[in-house]
């Protein structure tokens, strides 16, 4: 079983509005779930429901339903109060509105308090279904961007989901790359081999991010190249706790490692990181019914001199081949382009992305899950290719980690 994410990692999506403008009708419209009490009842929600699960293609979060903004008396005072306090954990706050309801005071004033926070909001226009209504009204007012969904039929549900992704703050601070899967005093080591696409003098990105992490975390980094491993191994009086390696080596290392050593790739370290390891890894599993002919994109996210066995364009097309039984179509797309035709591939290859934020990721994995095309990255498309992808998802299972993060 693969673990659950901290709610501290979550993007914290908080809904707020008035009574009976339909909170908790869209949270269970966003999530498919019937997860919040809805009733024609103005206050039916008293107190904050929060419910933590994956949305793709934004993640882990936590959604935070309240009580209406709106709410009266004595009581309603005590919940208002309790909302307020829902809005220092919200990451991105959803202002809900119904058209039907034309004063928007308190919205103004719960807009300008989250501006003051510098919380991130997104306009919701709900119940279009009943009357559908200009969002141009609302943005004279309000200088947020607006979505008109009905959480009623569901329409435009999903836009609702990409603006909060678009929207959303893109460094969750306090989040752990690897130090979250050790504990103080690990002694991980990292493998790293002679990396001749790597300018001189120089760890690649993932081996720096990597090493800072484990030390922020109290554990240990021990680095080598594949050649010194063994060296290593037998002059160590413990064993690794975790062994991180790139995937190109993983034959290498699996062949030297003591079979009980946790062993994962900095790709995969880095697909949990920054998108979705989950989609990574149903994404390399479809690589069993390509077909020869079928067209891949291998996408690189930095443009470099292509070399002599470069892994973009000679060592996985040649993998892949060789696992299909015949030659694949491979087309290798580069930089901060990204084709808009993803329809005629049947994968795409992304690699590690150490240079791309976690938004401009999850862009990427949006738009290939939106054309239907499964997606994965390098590391783990390597892994799986050469059998050994279970085995580095241990070192992410139960007791050890999560799997995924932001
Ligand atoms: N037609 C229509 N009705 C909706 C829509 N969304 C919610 N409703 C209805 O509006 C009523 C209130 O919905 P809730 O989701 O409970 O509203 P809420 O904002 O959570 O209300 P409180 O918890 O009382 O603050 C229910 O009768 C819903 O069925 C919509 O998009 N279209
Ligand atoms: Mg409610």
């Amino acid at each position: 079983m693969l673990n659950q994410a901290p709610a501290a990692s979550r993007l914290h999506i908080g809904l707020f509005g008035r009574r009976n403008v339909g909170k908790s009708s869209l949270i269970n419209a966003i999530t498919g779930q019937q997860i919040a009490l809805v009733s024609g009842q103005p206050g039916t929600t008293t107190d904050p429901v929060y419910k933590s699960m994956e949305i793709l293609p934004i993640g882990p979060v936590m959604f935070m339903d309240t009580a209406g903004l709106d709410d009266e008396g004595e009581v309603g005072t005590l919940r208002v109060n309790k909302t307020r306090k829902v809005m220092d954990r919200t990451d991105v706050a959803l202002l809900v509105f119904s058209p039907q309801v034309a004063d928007w005071s308190l919205e103004l004033e719960w807009y300008q308090a989250f501006k003051a926070r510098k919380i991130p909001v997104v306009g919701v226009i709900n119940r279009i279904d009943e009357n559908d209504v200009d969002a141009a009204l609302f943005e004279e007012y309000f200088d947020v961007p607006f979505v008109k969904v009905s959480s009623k039929t569901g329409l435009y549900v999903d836009k609702l989901t990409e603006a909060i992704q678009t929207y959303a703050p893109v460094d969750l601070s306090g989040v752990a790359l690897v130090g979250d899967l050790v504990n103080s005093d690990a002694l991980v080591v990292l493998v790293a081999p002679p990396d001749k696409q790597s300018p001189k003098g120089r760890l690649k990105l993932a081996q720096v991010q990597v090493i800072r992490d484990l030390l922020d975390h109290h554990a240990m980094a021990l680095t080598v190249t594949d050649d010194e491993l063994p060296t290593l191994l037998a002059s160590l009086n413990r064993r690794p706790d975790l062994v991180i390696a790139d995937a190109q080596v993983f034959d290498k290392v699996t062949r030297v490692l003591p079979g009980d050593v946790l062993l994962t790739s900095f790709s995969m370290v880095l697909a949990r990181f920054k998108g979705d390891l989950g989609l990574m890894v149903e994404g390399a599993r479809t690589i069993d019914s390509l077909k020869p002919g079928d067209k891949v994109l291998i996408a690189e996210a930095c443009t470099h001199h292509a070399m002599e066995g470069d892994i973009a364009r000679e060592r996985l097309p040649q993998w892949l081949s060789q696992k299909v039984g015949g030659d694949v179509s491979i087309t290798v797309n580069t930089g901060v382009d990204f084709p808009e035709d993803l329809g005629q591939y049947k994968l795409v290859v992304h690699c590690g992305a150490c240079m791309f934020n976690r938004r401009q990721v999850t862009t990427r994995l949006q738009k290939a899950t939106q054309a239907g095309v499964p997606v994965t990255n390098f590391g783990v498309a390597i892994a799986y290719l050469k059998g050994v992808l279970d085995s580095s998802l241990r070192a992410f299972e139960d007791g050890h980690a999560s799997i995924e993060k932001r």
